[in-house]
């Protein structure tokens, strides 16, 4: 089959590789790069054959393969890449970033070929992983954003830093939403579908899903505005009256209006 792979790992498998301070770089090398797959991780026999499909509230519906998609326009992205932490305990803080380019294919690009119908408010994006996660039969691996975020940065991508994805990256395509947590991003894709509602599954029904207040719920998309000090790094010995430049990094979906620093100093005494 053209479009077939395999399991490398199966179940969840992840790689944090980076402490915050040791992101330095303003563009973080693919080996320095988060990894999080929740139900497994793939390896395509022949990534240019991949098919996707664009279905659901369209006027045309599509099959498309790699090949086709690296026919269209390239657009290359730099951004901020963020795993919002573990779906099973959303409110341990954790900071697992980094910031990637990614080259692509616009899903904008795509849609004026498939002529969405107005009334189709999301789209679902399917991975071809399947399988248990958290004690649950997940199904594949699916996730949506609002059709009105998909603009002029939202990718079908092939590509990261230049190079082709790599298997745990999602090769050979993954979608790429800038600005929004990484789980929103879906590897290895099979399937663009617009809809009226919210998709269905665990991803976006049971997790993902932020508590605002009594009731109100808010689905995990845009990051929130975060920062981070990259020197002085944990554990730094500072002397006493020297001055020390402190740097990092801030970033958020939004703009940022700004950023405070307030320094807390505890002395240890030597003689
Ligand atoms: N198909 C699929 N896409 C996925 C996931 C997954 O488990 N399956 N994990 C998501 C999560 S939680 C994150 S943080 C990012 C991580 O992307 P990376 O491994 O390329 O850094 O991929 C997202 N896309
Ligand atoms: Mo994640």
């Amino acid at each position: 089959m053209s479009d077939a792979f395999t399991y490398k790992i199966r179940g969840f498998y992840g790689r944090i590789p980076c402490e915050p301070h040791m992101l330095t770089e303003r563009m973080t090398p693919t080996k320095d790069c988060i990894v999080l797959c929740h139900l497994g991780l793939l390896e395509a026999s022949d990534g240019d054959s991949w098919e996707i499909e664009v279905a659901g509230m369209v006027d045309r519906p599509m099959r498309l393969t790699v090949r086709d998609l690296k026919q269209m326009p390239k657009v290359t992205v730099s951004s901020v890449h963020q795993c919002a932490g573990s779906p099973l305990e959303p409110n341990r803080p954790t900071l697992r970033v980094c910031n990637v380019s990614w080259g692509g294919v616009r899903l904008d690009d795509l849609f004026r070929l498939v002529e969405p119908d107005p009334g189709a408010a999301f789209v679902w994006s399917t991975g071809a992983d399947g399988g248990e996660f958290g004690g649950l039969d997940c199904g594949r691996y699916m996730k949506d954003l609002p059709r009105s975020r998909v603009g002029a940065d939202v990718l079908l991508a092939y590509e990261m830093n230049g190079e082709p994805l790599l298997p745990e990256h999602g090769h050979p395509l993954r979608l790429v939403v800038p600005g929004f947590y990484g789980t929103n991003s879906v590897k290895w894709l099979r399937r663009i579908e617009l809809r009226k509602e919210r998709a269905p599954g665990p991803f976006t029904t049971r997790w993902y899903n932020d508590l605002v207040a009594d009731g109100v719920t808010r689905p995990v998309w845009n990051i929130a505005p975060q920062s981070m000090i990259v020197w002085p790094a944990p554990g730094t010995s500072l002397e006493q009256g020297t001055s020390v430049r402190a740097w990092g990094w801030a970033w958020a979906d939004d703009s940022l209006a700004g950023v405070e620093i307030s320094i807390t100093v505890a002395f240890v005494a030597g003689f």
